[in-house]
């Protein structure tokens, strides 16, 4: 071999490795799965840029957390224990829990305590997520990366012929954005300026020529990704944000807003070892009042992204894993009853606003919901324990925006007067309500909610959300108001206790809505939403000494405090 051969030869692989290294290889988050999660939210370090490690909160992690693998039918419990040097609270989002457990912004976790939510997995096969939902707080906590994956199988799921190895062809990809300072921090902004996938930048996978399933999460504070290939190819939702549709529908592009999830296949079949291709948004169409379609050149909405279309993951072709691998997508999923409109016994009439001269703590220009700011405290629905209910959502905003409610999964019935496309059409949780646009959903609200620990209905915009654009509700078969001192007495053995405390009440254990243990200068050590009766409460990590024990009779507002020594 002559020595040009060599210099090109040795130019060539320069210039590819110049090429990949363009790229960063996509993170997949670790799996935990089974009926009890330890999750440990804290503050921590990140090399996302070059130099300079990035400030960053993380769950049992650096960035992001644990993609939480459930079976429906199981009873899951969580240890949340906040590490942060804040108060935080991480609401299940897409849950049907009730909502003592739900984790929204009645459900503090002060810092240095353990809150144990528990509840019986009812949704169906999905993708969920989880993440911090603290008012006025709730862009920041997101932004410095507090949240993760949960996945849902279910019978009807496992019996499909669909892409499930986590990591390999069925692969979770979490879609947001950051700028950063100069010494390479979060800026805590509604638009970054360039792209993360995973918590990466530039993300790069490798991925096999066969049939792949992509379980997106748009965890992005305000905007929306335009999703498709660079190829302009085929891809066929299967899911939506409450589980798998009826049947897959097949999309060139599919617009993807905050706190929105979509399950797609991609058809990777007959495509060769080596070659690339693009998975991208195409946000240069969005309509200025998209969120992601504005082009300001300038001021607190303007990015390097704004309007652009731009890559989310840079594909690398593999060999198929086997001669066997899936190739076609299924023609049915599963079957889907949604509730009728006909069953419904109330219509309540929402409306989104753009509110010129209420001020908010973020200014006068927030944009607020049935023209009111949110305000802890009060109530703006009180629905009937098991009420089918149709919500209509009717925008008079300037500006469009992912309408999320907690609590239940709703199947919407029109959008303007006509029925909803088939990639709306199954389960859902969030809606993009665009201007002069009025949505209909149905859904039935059968999980316990009173005033100590109501449900929320948001912007899923967080800026939007900090500013008051946020509703609650209750869900109760008991009208009668909250009573403020209670009668009961609750006794705690053994005492001095070492490891386990057993408590005992004389009302019904039923009344028992909440039990908190706090040292005597007032820290908040435990949280237990609504524990069962006769269950141990572990106290092994409490540090000996005097503590506080209250317990929240459901219906009271006032709580019967015992004492216990930790020996
Ligand atoms: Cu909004």
């Amino acid at each position: 071999m002559n020595s040009k051969k060599l210099i090109l030869i040795g130019l060539g692989l320069f210039l590819t490795n110049l090429i990949s290294a363009q790229y960063n290889n996509l993170w997949i988050p670790d799996t935990l799965s089974g009926k009890s999660f330890n999750l440990v939210i804290k503050d921590t370090f990140s090399q996302i840029v070059k130099g300079q490690q990035t400030i960053t909160a993380g769950i049992n992690g650096k960035f992001w957390g644990p993609t939480l693998i459930i079976q429906k039918h199981d009873t899951v419990r969580m240890n949340v224990l906040n590490k942060l040097n804040d108060t935080t609270t991480l609401h299940w989002h897409g849950m049907h829990l009730p909502a003592v457990m739900d984790g929204g912004p009645y459900q503090l976790i002060p810092p240095n305590t353990t809150w144990r939510p528990y509840w019986k997995m009812k949704n169906q096969a999905g993708t969920y997520w989880f993440h911090p939902h603290l008012h006025e707080m709730t862009m920041d906590q997101i932004t410095k990366g507090i949240g993760g994956l949960i996945i849902v199988r279910d019978s009807a799921e496992a019996a499909l012929k669909l892409p499930r190895k986590y990591g390999i062809d069925d692969i979770p990809l979490v879609l947001s954005d950051r700028s950063f300072t100069t010494a390479n921090q979060f800026k805590s902004v509604p638009y970054g300026d360039s792209a993360m996938t995973n918590g990466v930048l530039r993300a790069q996978f490798s991925l096999p020529a066969q049939m792949v399933r992509f379980r997106i999460l748009n965890a992005a504070i305000e905007r929306s990704f335009n999703i498709g290939f660079s190829d302009n190819r085929d891809f066929y939702v299967i899911g939506s944000d409450g589980g798998l549709l009826s049947t897959p529908t097949t999309l060139k592009r599919f617009l993807l807003s905050a706190g929105e999830r979509v399950e797609i296949l991609v058809n990777l079949t007959g495509m060769t070892a080596g070659q690339i291709l693009d998975f991208k948004a195409f946000n240069s169409t969005l309509a200025n009042n998209i969120p992601g379609g504005e082009n300001f050149p300038n001021g607190p909405f303007a990015s390097a992204i704004g309007k652009k279309d731009f890559n989310l993951l840079h594909i690398n072709i593999i060999n198929a894993l086997s001669a066997n691998e899936i190739k076609t997508v299924p023609t049915t999923l599963v079957s889907n009853i949604y509730p009728k409109a006909a069953d419904a016994k109330v219509t309540r009439y929402l409306s989104m606003n753009d509110s010129t001269g209420l001020t908010g703590i973020l200014g006068p220009n927030a944009f607020i919901i049935n023209h009111k700011l949110f305000k802890y405290g009060f109530n703006n629905y009180t629905v009937p324990l098991n009420n089918t209910e149709i919500w209509q959502i009717k925008s008079t905003s300037g500006f469009a925006h992912p309408f999320h409610i907690h609590d239940v999964e709703f199947n919407i019935l029109t959008i303007n007067g006509v029925a909803p496309p088939a990639e709306q059409a199954g389960w859902k949780d969030v809606i993009l309500v665009k201007p002069n646009t009025t949505v209909r959903f149905i859904a039935k609200f059968d999980d316990f909610a009173d005033a100590n620990h109501p449900f929320m209905y948001h912007c899923h915009i967080s800026l939007h959300e900090d500013e008051g654009m946020m509703g609650q509700f209750l869900v109760t078969d008991n009208q009668s108001e909250i009573q403020k001192t209670p009668t009961g007495t609750v006794s705690i053995f053994p005492n001095p206790a070492n490891d386990r405390l057993y408590l005992s009440a004389n009302f019904n254990w039923n009344e028992v809505y909440y039990v908190k243990i706090t040292k005597p200068n007032g820290a908040t050590v435990m949280m237990l939403p609504q524990p069962e009766e006769g269950k141990a409460i572990d106290i092994t990590n409490l540090k000996t000494g005097l503590y506080f024990l209250s317990v929240i009779q459901k219906g009271f507002s006032q709580p019967i405090v015992v004492k216990f020594v930790k020996e």
